[in-house]
């Protein structure tokens, strides 16, 4: 039987993490191994919540993993999966804090992945329909054009890179060195091309898009500067691919 736990990464959500772990279906919270947060040094009741809620649950599998400084988003992911490797996890899902991810669809993201015909699985929003459930048109349009230069490096052909909703199988995490991935955002698209470069099978699930007034959505800036960071990553990736660059971030390189 494969073992897969729930990861949730958590910074100031006091006001949305309840509702997350109320809203993952029953199956998934009783056959998953464990369920865990990472509290990236919240400054609000988002432990406090999360510890009363696995009390009044009486939910034994409910963690939390705090960290004792603010490690930034990827940061907080290179806790969880070394986390999930230690604890010999087969299959990890990464459900955000602030409810912008629908946690009533996890089993369709999770089930591929446990059934081992994906290593990893986005939740995708452009296969559905994004701009209804409130995506910025600007964050549509970077999103659109990303991924079209994205896939035409990579050779993949996914229908967005950007979606945060992410199963991961133990297998994959082990044949990377995520912990060479960024600290901030951009750990996402890091892990992305690692993945591409092991080989690893990368498949994607339709996902319901939801922007409310909870979620905090990047400005334009912001946007830019993410973009521009990808087409870094990127531009690194076919300078290692020609062999410009050494290759830093096999595993072995790691280990010595
Ligand atoms: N902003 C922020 N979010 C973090 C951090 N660490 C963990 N998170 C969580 O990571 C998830 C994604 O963060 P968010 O800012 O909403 O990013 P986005 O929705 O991908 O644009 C949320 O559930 C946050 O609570 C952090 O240092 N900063
Ligand atoms: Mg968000």
């Amino acid at each position: 039987m494969k073992r897969f736990a729930i990861f949730i990464p958590a910074f100031n959500v006091e006001t949305t993490i309840v509702s997350v772990l109320q809203r993952l279906p029953q199956d998934m919270v009783d056959s998953a191994a464990e369920i865990f947060v990472v509290d990236n040094h919240s400054t609000d009741e988002t432990v406090t919540r999360v510890l009363r809620y696995k009390e009044s649950q009486d939910l034994q599998k409910l963690n939390v993993i705090r960290n004792p400084r603010n490690c930034g988003y990827g940061g907080s992911q290179k806790v969880a999966y070394r986390h999930a490797l230690n604890q010999g996890y087969d299959v990890v899902a990464m459900v955000h804090g602030d409810g912008q991810y629908a946690p009533e669809v996890l089993p369709v993201l999770v089930a591929p992945v446990l059934a081992g015909e994906a290593d990893m699985l986005f939740g995708s929003r452009m296969t559905g329909d994004p701009l209804a459930g409130g995506m910025p048109r600007y964050r549509y349009v970077c999103n659109k054009g990303l991924t079209w230069i994205q896939n035409f490096i990579l050779g993949t052909s996914l229908s967005e890179f950007h979606s945060g909703y992410r199963v991961y199988s133990g297998e994959a995490l082990k044949k990377i060195a995520f912990e060479a991935c960024a600290d901030n955002y951009d750990f996402d698209a890091d892990i992305i091309i690692m993945l591409v470069r092991a080989r690893q099978r990368i498949a994607e699930r339709t996902i319901p898009t939801h922007y409310g007034p909870e979620s905090k959505s990047v400005s334009f800036f912001h946007c830019i500067v993410y973009g521009l960071n990808i087409l870094r990553g990127l531009l690194k990736f076919l300078l290692v691919k020609w062999g410009v660059l050494a290759d830093k971030e096999r595993p072995d390189s790691h280990r010595r």
